[in-house]
């Protein structure tokens, strides 16, 4: 499969995030995206750069303001203070009920937290780029297979089910149209769905596999009736992201009955897991989709560092053939996953069971 890559993820590297109010490693490292580079590139697949420059759809997906805070924040917090270069920032304080997020507030701190849905999710000099480049991977991809789609002289045996793989980091599902989150800063599933949307596929899907619910690319959608987010996931009333993604959401306005929440007890077994996923691309193929995104997060894995679903290895291949099953042009979107040296075998075998 054509796989999306940029080694410009690479300059988000954060050093350290908190937990339990103590300083550990980030989990979210770029081990991830080269553990998964080098296994595909192991089993042949094809990597490609981002061709596509995503800054007219990310106007589509988040905000104006958002946006520009985003791809100035460093620089602002440098301006605060020099020192501030050899500093990851936090927000400490937050725009909760019946505080105002409407008006900007001129100082760093405040806009960062206006801005944030968790003090999770650290900050480096890098982070707006490599968070833009795999954006354009997003949009990458989906163009590409909204253009192998739309037939390009392949042979339609060779080419039944066009899909693409993007090993994109920072992740994006837990991004809002205005807010970062979650290790995340743009959302390059909603990104990869409105380009698909724009490329005229009329009905788009997002299937949500990450451990956490995708509570960003819910809200995106959330009024919409042209994209389905469905998601399973850890429930809320315990595992993060805590305050979205029960089972009662299910959309509003126009978008009423296209938004699915399959939350599962933590410490599901797979089998649990699997039958959610059959509710899911149940969901899918009553929807009627022209295409499909996976927000693919691998922390599933029953040794994730973080998580605590059951899926080994060899489940991988059983998504991935699940998926097949549903016979659209798909776009894979890496998204969690923390047990890095087997994201790359994690990963391989969904393709693996996807091109099968
Ligand atoms: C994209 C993605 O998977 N984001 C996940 C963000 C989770 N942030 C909260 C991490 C909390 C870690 N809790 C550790 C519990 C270990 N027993
Ligand atoms: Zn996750």
């Amino acid at each position: 499969m054509i796989t999306f890559f940029t080694p410009q993820h690479n300059l988000h590297a954060p050093e350290y995030e908190f937990f339990r109010g103590e300083r550990v490693a980030c989990f979210e490292s770029p081990a991830r995206a080269d553990f998964v580079r080098a296994e595909l590139i192991e089993r042949g697949h094809e990597i490609r750069e981002p061709n596509v420059d995503s800054s007219a759809v990310l106007r589509q997906v988040h905000s104006a303001r958002y946006l520009a805070f985003l791809e100035t924040a460093w620089a602002q917090w440098v301006a605060v203070d020099a020192g501030n270069a050899a500093r990851q920032p936090f927000p400490s304080v937050w725009p909760v009920r019946t505080l105002r997020s409407d008006v900007e507030p001129q100082n760093f701190t405040a806009k960062l937290g206006l801005y944030s849905m968790d003090n999770g999710t650290p900050m480096v000099a890098g982070t707006w780029a490599a968070a833009k480049a795999g954006a354009d991977a997003a949009v990458s991809a989906a163009v590409y297979v909204a253009g192998v789609a739309g037939g390009s002289g392949e042979s339609p045996i060779k080419s039944a089910v066009k899909a693409a793989f993007c090993a994109t980091r920072p992740p994006g599902h837990h991004a809002g149209a205005d807010f970062m989150g979650g290790y995340c800063f743009l959302n390059n599933a909603a990104v990869a769905a409105q380009t698909l949307r724009n490329q005229g596929f009329a009905k788009v899907a997002i299937l949500d596999v990450d451990y956490h619910h995708g509570n960003g690319t819910q809200s995106i959608f959330y009024d919409r009736a042209d994209v389905l987010f469905v998601s399973i996931h850890g429930d809320p009333r315990t595992e993060y992201p805590f305050y979205l993604g029960h089972a009662d959401e299910a959309g509003e306005g126009e978008g009423l009955g296209f938004n699915l929440n399959l939350p599962l007890p933590a410490g599901s077994s797979k089998e649990v897991w699997f039958t959610a996923l059959a509710s899911a691309c149940e969901k899918v193929k009553q929807f009627g989709a022209d295409a499909l995104v996976v927000s693919l997060g691998l922390d599933t894995f029953e040794d994730d560092p973080i998580s605590t679903f059951a899926l080994q290895s060899a489940d991988y291949l059983e998504l991935g053939a699940r998926l097949k099953l549903l016979g659209l042009p798909t776009v894979f979107i890496l998204e969690g996953g923390y047990a890095a040296k087997e994201l790359g075998l994690n990963a391989g075998n969904v393709l693996h069971g996807f091109e099968e």
